[in-house]
């Protein structure tokens, strides 16, 4: 900032009409905005984070890019952080909240989906003994931005409600959501028990969560994995024959 504007700003001026001074002098572009995302999300801004998004959003940025490459890289820096033994639970939950805040902010403005609506129904869920939702809440939103008719379960779900739901519902596809290792063989459980009951080759079985590997979802005889959540949308499209 020019010491102008800087001696402007102290007398608590705005250096612009309508712009905070500290904001001024920041270049607006959307790796600047990726980035204050994300050290939002490491510095728990909770309070900070709804405007800050809705800034991000007038500016242009894109907003899965914004809770992808911003809010979601911010969480996991704070998982491993967490992981490490350099933070503690409450400040995970301070992190996970902030990243909510900026979720429910650029969530209703990413793009739904340019092709025809799909209807093909997805069953998802967090598997039980597991409360970890923001993945797949974004598996949702992805899913359904782009015409597919989600049936969220929501989180600690059991493979009998899971695949009851499923014959229930005619569901195509079970998409299933694990972020502990200790959580992460319920999936292997879901396949097991759709064999036994003669469902498995009613639908398609997709896994996912940051511990989840592409060898672990072959090696359970699930239908694939994806990353994240616009890879969930290209298995998703692949796996009913609409995709590549
Ligand atoms: C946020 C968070 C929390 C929040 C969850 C808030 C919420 N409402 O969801 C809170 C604070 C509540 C929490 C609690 C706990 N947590 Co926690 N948490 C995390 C953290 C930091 C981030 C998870 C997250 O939201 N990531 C962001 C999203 C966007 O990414 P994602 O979940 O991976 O999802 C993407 C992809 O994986 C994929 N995807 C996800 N699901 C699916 C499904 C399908 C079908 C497909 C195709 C794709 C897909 O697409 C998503 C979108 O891009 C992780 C660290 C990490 N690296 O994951 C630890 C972590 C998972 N937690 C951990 C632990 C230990 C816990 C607790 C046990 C702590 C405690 N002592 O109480 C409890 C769990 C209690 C329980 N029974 O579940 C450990 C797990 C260790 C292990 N055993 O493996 C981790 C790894 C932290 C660590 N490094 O130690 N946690």
């Amino acid at each position: 900032m020019s010491n102008f504007l800087a001696e402007v700003c102290a007398k608590g001026f705005s250096a612009r009409r309508g712009v905070p001074c500290h904001r001024a002098a920041e270049v607006n572009t959307t790796e600047d905005y990726v980035a204050r995302l994300k050290k939002a999300v490491i510095e728990y801004d909770m309070e900070g984070m709804p405007a800050l998004a809705k800034d991000a959003l007038d500016h242009g940025l894109d907003p899965l890019q914004g809770i992808e490459k911003g809010l979601a890289a911010g969480i996991r820096e704070v998982g491993q952080r967490f992981g490490a033994g350099d933070l503690f639970l409450p400040e995970l939950v301070m992190a996970a909240e902030t990243m909510r805040a900026g979720v429910a902010v650029l969530e209703p403005h990413v793009p739904k989906g340019a092709g025809a609506r799909v209807t093909h129904k997805v069953v998802l869920a967090t598997v039980q003994d597991d409360i970890h939702e923001i993945g797949k809440n974004l598996v949702a939103t992805m899913l359904t931005a782009n015409g597919f008719d989600v049936i969220d379960l929501g989180v600690n779900q059991s493979s009998d409600v899971i695949l009851k739901k499923a014959a229930d519902e005619h569901a195509e596809i079970v998409g299933v959501s694990a972020l502990m290792t200790t959580s992460m063989p319920r999936m292997k459980e879901l396949i097991n028990a759709a064999a036994s009951k003669g469902v498995r080759a009613k639908g398609k079985f997709v896994i996912g969560g940051a511990p989840v590997t592409e060898q672990y979802a072959k090696d359970i005889g699930s239908d694939g994995t994806a990353g994240d959540a616009s890879g969930a949308v290209r298995l998703a499209q692949k796996l009913i024959g609409k995709g590549q």
